[in-house]
């Protein structure tokens, strides 16, 4: 049975565009609820760490270097189906390939900054919440 939670970021371009109203905003009309949210900065080698498993992808140390470059908002979010909602809420990871009324296709620049991270599997959303929040940081 698919979970209730999913972790997402919104990453630095999208965040120093003053993008985090209208995105969160979004989140909240398509009946997501926020568990969990902080604003921080990473870190290189946190960066590195939470994308560990595109070490390797020619893409990779830009990516971090890129999500480590300003503040970020972390969120836990919750809804039936939250993974795949969501997914389908940012659209395609490439905003040229990103629907119409997607968050990406609304507020992404280009294929790196794509304005928001989502998990990928509930496995995924539980190691990606756990790796910014501690049990007292959630409701
Ligand atoms: P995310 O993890 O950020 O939600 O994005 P995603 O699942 O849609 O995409 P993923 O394959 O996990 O890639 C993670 C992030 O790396 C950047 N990226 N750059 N070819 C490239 O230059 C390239 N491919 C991916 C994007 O920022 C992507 O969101
Ligand atoms: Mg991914």
């Amino acid at each position: 049975m698919a979970g209730k939670l999913t972790f997402t970021m919104i990453k630095p371009t999208a965040f120093k565009n003053n993008y985090a109203g209208p995105i969160l905003k979004m989140i909240n009309e398509a009946g997501f609820v926020i568990k969990a949210m902080k604003l921080t900065q990473l870190t290189p080698s946190q960066a590195g760490a939470f994308y560990a498993v595109h070490k390797g992808k020619p893409f990779y140390e830009s990516l971090v270097e890129f999500m480590s470059s300003g503040p970020i908002i972390a969120a836990v979010l919750e809804k039936e189906n939250a993974v795949e909602d969501y997914r389908a809420l940012i659209g395609a990871t490439n905003p040229e390939n990103a629907e119409e009324g997607t968050i990406r296709k609304l507020y992404a620049t280009s294929l790196q900054q794509n304005a928001v991270h989502g998990s990928d599997s509930d496995e995924n959303a539980a190691i990606e919440s756990d790796f910014f929040f501690s049990k007292t940081e959630r409701y």
